[in-house]
C-alpha cells in the first residue's frame, strides 16, 4: 500500500518542529509519533513541546496547530481563506509570511475550518499550520506526498481543506462467516481485518496499519459491519460494545470515527419487545438507552448506518410507517450525543414479477424518498447510491440527488468491485467517480460533487429554503486480510482515489500518479506502465462487459462473468429485454416507465429522446432496434460486436505492458498482478465470445468486420 517508510525520508532527514500546544489528544500525538519515527529512521531531529521563536527558526520544517498555547509569534490580522468550495488560493501569502516571519501563526480564533491546513515555503523553511490536529495530520501527509521538492522548492503557499465534511468507508464485514456471502459481503480480498469468530480480532496490528493509511488521505469515518445485519452482528450494539470500543481506540488516533450498521428490528429481535414500530414509546426508549450505552463506551461514536426495507432487511414499512419515521427514530436517540444516522435510499421491490413491464426498479428510490424531503431530522443523512440501479459499470446519475433540496445527502460509491471485475480485473474507477462527481444535476450547473460537499447552512439558497449541510461522500471498502489488502494489488489505487476525490482532488489521473509514486516509487518505466494498464481500464472493462448502459448481464448470485439472460427472468428488476429485433429498457415518459420524468431539466428531455440521449446510456433509457445508428455513426449491433472484440484486445495489451516491468517492482506484487491479468484475459475472452455469439444468434446480423463468432 501507499506510505512505505521510504516516503517519509525527505521529512525524516530534517530538523522538524511539531508544535501542537496544549492539544494532547490522540491525533496530535499521531503527528508527533509519525515525525519521531521518521526522524529516528532517517537521521533527522524532532523538536517538540513548548518552543520559543528561536527554536522554531532553527528548524527546517515547522508543523503547528494555530492558536494553541504552544505557539510562538503573535496573532495576525490577516484573514484566512473562507471555508468554502475553493480550497486553493495564493491570495493569502501575506498571512503565511506573517506566520513564517513572525514565526507561525495565523492568529488565535482565526476561522480555520476542521481539517484545513496551510502549507508554506518561506526563507528556506517549510511550515504547515492547521486549526486542529486533524488538519495538522492532513498537512503532514500533504508534505509527505509532495516529497523532497516541498522541502527545497522556492517560496510557495497552498491552503487546502476537505470539500466533503464526512469521508466515509463502509465495510460490509460480517463478524462470522455467512453461509452464502462469506465473511465480507462482496469482498474480494479475503476475510475481515476487524472480526473473527464473532468477536473483534485479538491482534489489531493490521487495523492500525489500515487506520494510518486512511488517516493519511483524510478518511474520517468507517462503518464497521455489513449493512445486511444478521443475528450475530445485531448484537454488536448490545453485547459487544467492548469490541466496538477496541476498534474505535485504533481508529481514533487517525481522526476516524466508527459507525455501526444496525438492524431496524433490534428492539424486537435483540431487545425482546413486541414491536419495532418507530412511533411506539417503548421502542423509542429502547433505542435511547441502547444509544446511551454506546456513548458510555465510545464517547466519540459516529452513529448508525441503516439499510431498511431493502433486500429483506426489516424497516418501518412493516408498521405502516415511512422512512422519515424510521430514520428520525434513530436520529432522536443519537441527537443528544451529536451522532448521525446514515439512512440508505437503496429501497426497491426485490420480489418483482418479471412479467410486469410497468414496474421499474430505477424509479424506486425517487418514488419512496422524494415525498419525504424536508421531514428528516438534522442528524439524518440520506445515503444515495450514485445510480438508480446498483453500482453498475455504467448508469446515469441517480435523479434523487437533485430532487431533495431539504435533505442532507451523501452519495455512495463502491470501491469494492462487485460489478466492475471483483478485483480480478484491473479496473481503475477514478474516472468513473470523477464523471459522477462532475455531473451537472440541473440547469444551474450544480454538480453531484458540489451538492454532496455542500456549503455551510444559509450561504446558498434555493428558493426560500436554506440548503442543509451536506452529508459527505461514502464508499463501500475493498480491503480484507489478503496480503495485498485488496486482492488485486492495483485495486489499492481505487481505495486511494476514493479518499483523494472525497477530499476534493479533481483529477483522477493525477491521483493515480500520486498513488503510483507513493506505492511503487519513482521509476519512470513503472509509472508509465501502471498508467498504461490503468488509465483507460474502466472504459475497457465497460467495452467488453456492459454495452451502452445495459447492466446485469452477469452470473446471478456472485455477479462474476457473463450471463446474458442471467437476470432476465428473475424477481430483481434488472432486465434488458433483448429479443430478435432490439434491446434496451424504455424508460421514457412517452412510451415507457416514465423514469426520465424524475430528472430535472435538461436531463428529463436529454434522456427522453433517442436523438439526444448519450450513446453510453442509450440502452438504459431506450429500447431500440439492433440497426439503430448511434451518434458515433455505427449501429447498436456493430457497436456491441466491436467493443467486445476491442475490449478484449485491450486487455491483451495491458497484460503485455505489465510484463515489461518485471524486476522493477517487488516480485510478489508483480506476480500477483500478472496472475490477475491472466484471469482478466481469460474472462474478457469469455465475455467477448459469449456476448458476440449471443447477439448474433438473436439478431441474425453478421459482424461487418468478419471477426469470428461462435
Ligand atoms: O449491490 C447489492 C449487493 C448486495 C448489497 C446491496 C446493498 C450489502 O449485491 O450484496 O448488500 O447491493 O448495497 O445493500
Amino acid at each position: 500500500m501507499w506510505l512505505p517508510d521510504e516516503a517519509l525520508r525527505p521529512l525524516g532527514s530534517r530538523r522538524v518542529l511539531v508544535a501542537v500546544g496544549p492539544d494532547d489528544g490522540p491525533v496530535a500525538q499521531t503527528v508527533v509519533d509519525e515525525v519521531a519515527a521518521a526522524t529516528s529512521r532517517f537521521g533527522g531531529v524532532l523538536v517538540t513541546g513548548p518552543v520559543t521563536p528561536e527554536d522554531a527558526l532553527a528548524c527546517d520544517v515547522v508543523l503547528a496547530i494555530v492558536g494553541s498555547a504552544g505557539q510562538v509569534g503573535t496573532a495576525s490580522a490577516t484573514q484566512p481563506p473562507p471555508a468554502g468550495y475553493l480550497p486553493r488560493t495564493d491570495s493569502y501569502v501575506p498571512a503565511v509570511q506573517a506566520v513564517v516571519d513572525g514565526l507561525l501563526v495565523l492568529g488565535r480564533g482565526a476561522p480555520m475550518s476542521p481539517g484545513m491546513f496551510g502549507l508554506a515555503r518561506h526563507d528556506g523553511r517549510t511550515v504547515v499550520v492547521a486549526g486542529d490536529a486533524a488538519g495538522l495530520l492532513y498537512g503532514l501527509h500533504e508534505l509527505v506526498r509532495r516529497g523532497a521538492p516541498a522541502l527545497t522548492c522556492p517560496d510557495d503557499v497552498v491552503w487546502d481543506l476537505p470539500v466533503h465534511q464526512v469521508r466515509m468507508l463502509d465495510h460490509w464485514d460480517n463478524t462470522v462467516v455467512h453461509p452464502v456471502m462469506g465473511q465480507v459481503e462482496r469482498g474480494y480480498a479475503g476475510g475481515s481485518i476487524f472480526w473473527s469468530d464473532g468477536r473483534v480480532r485479538d491482534d489489531l496490528t493490521r487495523v492500525a496499519q489500515y487506520a494510518r493509511l486512511l488517516g493519511s488521505v483524510g478518511i474520517n469515518a468507517v462503518g464497521l459491519n455489513n449493512v445486511n445485519v444478521h443475528a450475530a452482528e445485531a448484537r454488536l450494539l448490545t453485547d459487544h460494545l467492548d469490541d466496538v470500543a477496541r476498534l474505535a481506540d485504533v481508529f481514533r488516533p487517525h481522526g476516524i470515527r466508527v459507525y455501526l450498521s444496525v438492524s431496524f428490528a433490534s428492539p424486537l429481535t435483540v431487545g425482546g419487545l413486541p414491536t419495532a414500530d418507530p412511533l411506539d414509546p417503548g421502542v423509542q426508549d429502547w433505542w435511547a438507552s441502547a444509544v446511551r450505552r454506546v456513548y458510555e463506551t465510545v464517547p466519540d461514536f459516529g452513529g448508525f448506518v441503516v439499510k431498511a426495507d431493502s433486500e429483506g432487511q426489516p424497516g418501518p414499512f412493516a408498521y405502516g410507517r415511512d422512512h422519515a419515521d424510521g430514520a428520525n427514530l434513530l436520529a432522536r436517540a443519537l441527537a443528544p450525543f451529536s451522532g448521525t444516522v446514515f439512512w440508505r435510499a437503496f429501497v426497491y421491490d426485490h420480489h418483482q414479477d418479471w412479467r410486469d413491464r410497468s414496474t421499474d426498479r430505477a424509479r424506486a428510490a425517487h418514488d419512496h424518498f422524494t415525498p419525504l424531503d424536508g421531514r428528516f431530522d438534522d442528524n439524518v443523512v440520506l445515503q444515495v447510491k450514485y445510480g438508480p440501479m446498483d453500482f453498475q459499470t455504467r448508469e446515469p446519475v441517480s435523479p434523487v440527488i437533485a430532487a431533495m433540496p431539504r435533505t442532507r445527502l451523501a452519495v455512495e460509491l463502491q470501491v469494492t468491485q462487485e460489478y466492475t471485475g471483483q478485483q480480478q480485473h484491473a479496473v481503475y474507477l477514478g474516472p468513473q467517480w470523477d464523471e459522477i462527481l462532475r455531473f451537472p444535476l440541473a440547469e444551474d450547473g450544480r454538480t453531484v460533487g458540489y451538492l454532496a460537499a455542500g456549503l455551510p447552512v444559509g450561504t446558498v439558497h434555493r428558493g426560500d429554503d436554506p440548503v442543509p449541510p451536506a452529508g459527505g461522500l461514502v464508499a463501500v471498502s475493498s480491503v480484507g486480510d489478503d496480503e495485498f489488502w485488496t486482492g488485486h494489488p492495483l485495486a489499492q489505487a481505487n481505495l486511494y482515489a476514493f479518499a483523494r476525490l472525497a477530499w476534493g482532488e479533481e483529477d483522477p489521473d493525477a491521483v493515480l500518479d500520486e498513488w503510483i509514486g507513493l506505492t511503487l516509487g519513482d521509476d519512470p518505466a513503472v509509472r508509465a506502465t501502471v498508467h498504461a494498464v490503468l488509465d483507460d481500464s474502466w472504459r475497457t472493462y465497460e467495452r467488453y462487459t456492459a454495452p451502452l448502459g445495459v447492466g446485469f448481464m452477469v452470473r446471478p448470485g456472485h455477479h462474476y462473468g457473463p450471463d446474458v439472460d442471467g437476470y432476465e427472468y428473475t424477481p430483481w428488476g434488472t432486465y434488458h429485454f433483448a429479443d430478435r429485433d432490439g434491446i434496451g429498457v424504455d424508460r421514457t415518459r412517452a412510451t415507457g416507465t416514465g423514469f426520465t420524468g424524475q430528472y430535472a431539466a435538461p436531463w428529463r428531455d436529454v434522456y427522453e429522446s433517442v436523438e439526444t440521449c448519450p450513446d453510453e446510456l442509450l440502452l438504459f433509457f431506450h429500447h431500440v432496434p439492433y440497426t439503430h445508428v448511434l451518434h458515433s455513426g455505427t449501429t447498436v449491433i456493430q457497436h456491441l460486436y466491436d467493443t467486445h472484440a476491442d475490449g478484449y484486445d485491450e486487455v491483451v495489451r495491458m497484460a503485455s505492458a505489465w510484463s515489461s516491468i518485471e524486476g522493477r517492482v517487488p516480485q510478489a506484487f508483480f506476480d500477483r498482478v500478472t496472475q490477475r491479468l491472466a484471469e482478466q484475459e481469460r474472462s474478457a475472452r469469455e465475455w467477448r465470445d459469449q456476448l458476440r455469439s449471443a447477439f448474433f444468434r438473436r439478431s441474425g446480423i453478421a459482424d461487418a468486420t468478419g471477426r469470428t463468432i461462435y
